[in-house]
């Protein structure tokens, strides 16, 4: 069997995605993979169309590792965003491929179910607590059983998670197109705001709702070991993204202080990133996103590096991946005996127009088909009446003007 086209279509249904179709010589065998990287779109778009997928024609896409090591090494510039995530792209086509082609669904060929479903979360903000309060409380009519929690932050522009920031400056637009938003933050406001918000919510709710918070990656180390240790009290799930990726070494102030769970892992692009976090126990929860850590072969090398210390996984699944790799996310999770909850959304139709399969919520609980492969597929003529839109993720300044991480 060979690879006999790699075709690259980015789609904006709702939001922009990249996708990557592997075809064979097989009559009607061919997989999908998500390339999407929020705000960097063309970017590995290009990467595949002018330099990856050329090396892939004629090769046997039975052969999953021996690409992704051709890919990651063979080419000598490896690791970063860009390049992972269009091997990300490729990695998940080839392995839809590969279900396909054995006629049984992704989590089998991983060694089959250890659970019937995966445990999943989602995301509840707002302006203020009680609306955040009113937000958890449907999320757990829809059946959720762990919620992420954000809330606005006064005197702060935009804060990260809140659904519709509060008054960010509007999306300036310049030559092609929309220009990042620039929101507002100060960590004071925050690391006074967030443990109160979280005693709000215990204290309306009660102890048995699981709640976690992402700080994305906002505070210094010791203002993140801080409110790790301040709240302690309220039995977070896991705090995640306390720190930069770039501070790895720092995690280790944290622990010394704090009980609390801690989570990381979304803006890593090699499992080498994540090891030390892992090896040293400095972390509970791996949070890679298989879309930019190089697809499911690496993925689950990393859960299993994982197991052997106890740590869990709880893959990235935001709105900014398509649904491609949430499926990807649940076959793994249901796969592993290390799974620890796994980050959902809900997509528009317009998505599932495009884009269909996924996984499917119930219950609380995350559930793939037996369909073969990842179970998801792309109308393509749905796909081309969605172009490109630019759009880029906000970026973040301090009151005196400077640079922040968003
Ligand atoms: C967030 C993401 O879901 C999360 O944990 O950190 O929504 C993140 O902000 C986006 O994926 C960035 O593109
Ligand atoms: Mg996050």
């Amino acid at each position: 069997m060979q690879i006999t086209n790699v075709k690259i279509i980015v789609t904006s249904p709702g939001r922009n995605y990249v996708l990557v179709k592997i075809e064979t010589d097989e009559p009607d065998l061919y997989g999908w993979g998500d390339a999407t990287l929020n705000g960097r779109e063309l970017a590995v778009a290009s990467a595949l169309e002018k330099h990856i997928g050329p090396l892939l024609i004629g090769r046997d896409p039975d052969r999953i590792e021996d690409i992704w090591q051709y890919l990651f090494r063979g080419t000598y510039w490896r690791g970063g965003p860009v390049l992972m995530t269009a091997l990300a792209g490729v990695d998940l086509a080839l392995w839809d491929i590969k279900g396909k082609r054995a006629g049984l669904p992704l989590y089998s060929l991983l060694g089959g179910k250890t659970r019937e479903g995966a445990l999943a979360y989602t995301h509840c903000g707002g302006q203020d607590f009680q609306e955040v309060e009113e937000h958890v409380r449907a999320a757990q009519e829809k059946g959720f059983k762990v919620i992420r929690v954000q809330v606005a932050i006064p005197g702060n522009v935009g804060t990260y998670g809140v659904g519709g920031a509060q008054e960010a400056a509007a999306a300036t637009w310049g030559e092609g197109g929309a220009l990042p938003q620039v929101e507002r933050w100060e960590p004071g406001a925050y690391l006074r705001t967030v443990p109160r918000l979280l005693e709000h919510l215990r204290s309306r709710l009660g102890e048995e709702i699981e709640l976690l918070h992402d700080v994305h990656e906002r505070l210094n180390p010791i203002q993140a070991a801080r409110l790790a240790r301040e709240v302690e009290p309220f039995h977070l799930f896991f705090l995640e993204d306390p720190l930069r990726p770039e501070h790895k070494e720092s995690f280790r102030l944290i622990r010394q202080h704090t009980t609390t769970p801690i989570a990381m892992g979304e803006l890593f692009h090699s499992r080498w990133e994540a090891l030390p976090l892992i090896t040293e126990q400095l972390i509970d929860f791996i949070r890679c996103d298989l879309g930019h850590i190089g697809g499911l072969t690496e993925a689950r090398k990393i859960a299993a590096i994982a197991e052997s210390y106890q740590v869990q996984t709880a893959w990235h699944g935001p709105g900014d991946i398509a649904p491609i790799t949430h499926a990807a996310n649940v076959h793994l999770d249901t796969s592993i005996t290390n799974f620890g909850v796994q980050e959902m959304v809900f997509f528009p139709e317009i998505t599932q127009e495009v884009i269909t399969g996924g996984p499917v919520f119930k219950d609380g609980y995350l559930w793939v088909t037996d369909k073969p492969g990842l179970g998801t597929d792309v109308d393509e003529v749905a796909a081309a009446r969605y172009p490109y839109q630019r759009a880029y993720l906000p970026t973040v300044r301090r009151a005196d003007g400077s640079v922040h991480d968003w």
